[in-house]
């Protein structure tokens, strides 16, 4: 079976329907053609200023939602990064082979950085792209579920796999992003051609799962559209209609000209009411979940501890074969 590999961050609080819908959806559909790896990826949460309590509280936390929202221990390997030492390890080595210049490149630095001031942003943050590609590589993943918004860290991914297997023989298989155009990038419900993001100036249009229902239900009601009347996708010219459908047919699977012709003659108002009980009745359930998780330390404990062996025996023969390619002597 190909090998899938993605992570996700441990976010204060709640994932939200951009994550879910870009990314962790396509994690729980994964499972069933590919031998697949996620993990929490605490270390990338320490590039920006974390509170210890809370950090242990958010990684469990984004554990239980992940398995709420349909991970199968039985069928993928879960587990938290800081519990498999090879990535940091890893993570050095890709430091050594990546430019300067190329890392300055990341787009998602610059606009992260710009948000923090120039100052305050770390070194860390900085390098996060290149612990990024450690992460993939150490489990030889073919496919990394993604949203758009890390495109270009697969490009660098695939880059530095092929320069060392380039320098230093095959060892690393080069990873294709697996982003599903549909729902590869959710937009804020306030500014339609802003992406959902945890980090927006104003959380009216962000959606978090584990939020009241009812909140969440009021910001689909309230969700910025235009003036015009008609209920039609076009992603240019009616982004905040558009951004709806997408929600819409990615919750109950009808396609987006079936939605627009069911739509036909009705209103604004109709479409935000019925996507606020759409969301509503999806996630109950999931809350549900993700408290019987929560409430269950013990469980959660040992699929995290036993995900992480079976994550380390991988990544621990991958580590092994790159330090051996790089003439680093092996410990007796
Ligand atoms: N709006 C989105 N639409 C589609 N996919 C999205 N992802 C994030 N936002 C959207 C995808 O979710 C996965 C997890 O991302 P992460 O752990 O890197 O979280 P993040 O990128 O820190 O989350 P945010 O909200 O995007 O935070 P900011 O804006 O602060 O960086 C990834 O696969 C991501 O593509």
């Amino acid at each position: 079976r190909p090998r899938a590999l993605s992570g996700i961050q441990p976010t204060a609080g709640s994932f939200h329907l951009g994550n879910y819908l870009g990314a962790i959806r396509q994690y729980v559909a994964l499972q069933e053609s590919h031998d697949a790896f996620y993990m929490v990826v605490d270390l990338h949460a320490i590039t920006v200023p974390q509170d210890p309590a809370e950090l242990r509280a958010n990684t469990r936390l984004a554990a239980a939602q992940l398995l709420a929202a349909g991970l199968d221990p039985e069928r993928c390997t879960l587990f938290i990064q800081s519990h498999v030492p090879e990535h940091a390890q890893l993570g050095w080595v890709m430091n050594c082979i990546t430019g300067f210049g190329e890392a300055s490149r990341m787009t998602q630095f610059k606009d992260k950085s710009a948000k923090q001031g120039a100052d305050r942003a770390t070194v860390g943050l900085f390098t996060y792209p290149i612990l990024q590609v450690a992460d993939i590589l150490l489990y030889q993943a073919d496919a990394v579920p993604v949203g758009e918004d890390q495109r270009q860290h697969i490009e660098l991914t695939r880059d530095l796999a092929e320069r060392f297997n380039g320098r230093y023989g095959p060892t690393f298989t080069v990873p294709a992003p697996h982003i599903v155009r549909e729902v590869a990038k959710i937009y804020d419900l306030q500014d339609p051609t802003a992406k959902m993001s945890k980090s927006a100036a104003s959380p009216k249009g962000l959606v978090n799962l584990l939020d009241d229902p009812k909140v969440s239900a009021k910001k689909f009601r309230s969700a910025v559209t235009d003036t015009d009347t008609v209920i039609r996708y076009d992603e240019k010219d009616k982004p905040g209609v558009s951004n709806l459908l997408t929600i819409h047919s990615a919750l109950t699977g009808t396609g987006i000209p079936e939605l627009e012709r069911q739509y036909e003659g009705k209103g604004y108002g109709a479409l935000k009411t019925d996507l606020a009980d759409i969301f509503v009745e999806w996630v109950t359930p999931f809350h549900e979940r993700t408290r019987e998780y929560l409430g269950d330390p013990e469980t959660l404990d040992s699929v995290l501890a036993k995900g992480a062996e079976k994550a380390r025996a991988v990544a621990a023969e991958t580590l092994a074969a790159a330090y051996d390619r790089m003439g680093l002597v092996p410990a007796k």
